[in-house]
């Protein structure tokens, strides 16, 4: 886990808040993760949680997150007997987080989670604070699907997010009174944002840094090229998004994903 800022630098804790950490296969990671995130929230949150979901892995994650729990007591873990995808992941944590604002990062530490106390300042004025990473630090195949993939949701569905897949962003709480989330896969970020921008909610960008994944393997790798494989395949199919690639696509965001 990298580390950018002093950490005396942050001051002046006043926010509540839970941190979630959706977490398949990372037992190399995990740990690293949750205590870079014990030993800044006390430095900008005066109470906070750290909720780990594990997604039904199968490697050590699991017991090592049973003994940061033994170890810290402000973690929690939530563990599903059997994977059901990040989209689900994310909900289980969100729907247990107990304070104001609601952070949710990855667990494989390719984020620099001091840089969560500039996402803390701007949320006094806006409901959602959404990182962009600044320089995506991944295969080059992930970043051209990464960018068809915004081009796309920006085409459709007006949204004018920079970085739409980034696990850093933070919510006040009563986000999710409204938003309802649905997907289960990967393509819970976009059915947020869909909804939060239709609902009139403001959301700001703050662009972060990102690191190559030091351990372990990318499981999200085919986010993009999975949506892109329920558009339309017929042989007749325009190049260019069209009405008729749309609204499958439309479909889509609005199904469970
Ligand atoms: N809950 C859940 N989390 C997942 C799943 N696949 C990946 N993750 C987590 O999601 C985060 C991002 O995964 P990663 O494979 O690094 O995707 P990438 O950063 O987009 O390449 C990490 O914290 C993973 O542990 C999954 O099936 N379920
Ligand atoms: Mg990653």
């Amino acid at each position: 886990m990298k580390s950018s800022l002093d950490l005396e630098e942050i001051s002046n804790p006043c926010a509540t808040m839970s941190v979630i950490f959706p977490a398949f296969n990372e037992e190399d990671n995990i740990r690293g993760t949750v205590e870079a995130a014990v030993k800044i929230l006390p430095k900008v949150a005066t109470s906070w949680e750290i909720i780990v979901v594990d997604d039904g892995s199968s490697d050590a994650t699991i017991a090592i997150c049973n003994d940061l729990k033994a170890q810290y007591p402000e973690v929690e873990v939530i563990s599903h007997g059997q994977n059901r995808g990040y989209g689900a992941a994310l909900k289980s944590g969100i729907m247990a987080a107990k304070y104001d604002l609601i952070f949710f990062s990855d667990s494989d530490g390719q984020f620099d989670l001091c840089e969560l106390q500039q996402l803390i300042a701007w949320s006094e004025d806006y409901e959602i604070v959404a990182g962009y990473r600044a320089k995506r630090q991944d295969p080059l195949h992930r970043r051209i699907n990464a960018l068809g993939w915004n081009v796309l949701v920006r085409l459709v569905l007006g949204i004018k997010i920079r970085d739409i897949d980034c696990a850093f962003k933070l919510f006040r709480r009563a986000v999710f009174d409204q938003v309802q989330i649905r997907c289960v896969g990967a393509m819970v970020n976009t059915e947020i944002l869909v909804q939060a921008t239709r609902l009139g909610m403001r959301i700001h960008q703050v662009k972060v840094s990102h690191f190559p994944r030091q351990h372990g393997k990318q499981s999200g790798a085919n986010i993009e090229s999975f949506i892109m494989s329920r558009l339309p395949t017929s042989p007749r199919r325009p190049a260019r998004p069209t009405r008729n690639s749309i609204r499958p696509l439309k479909k889509l965001l609005l199904s469970r994903c």
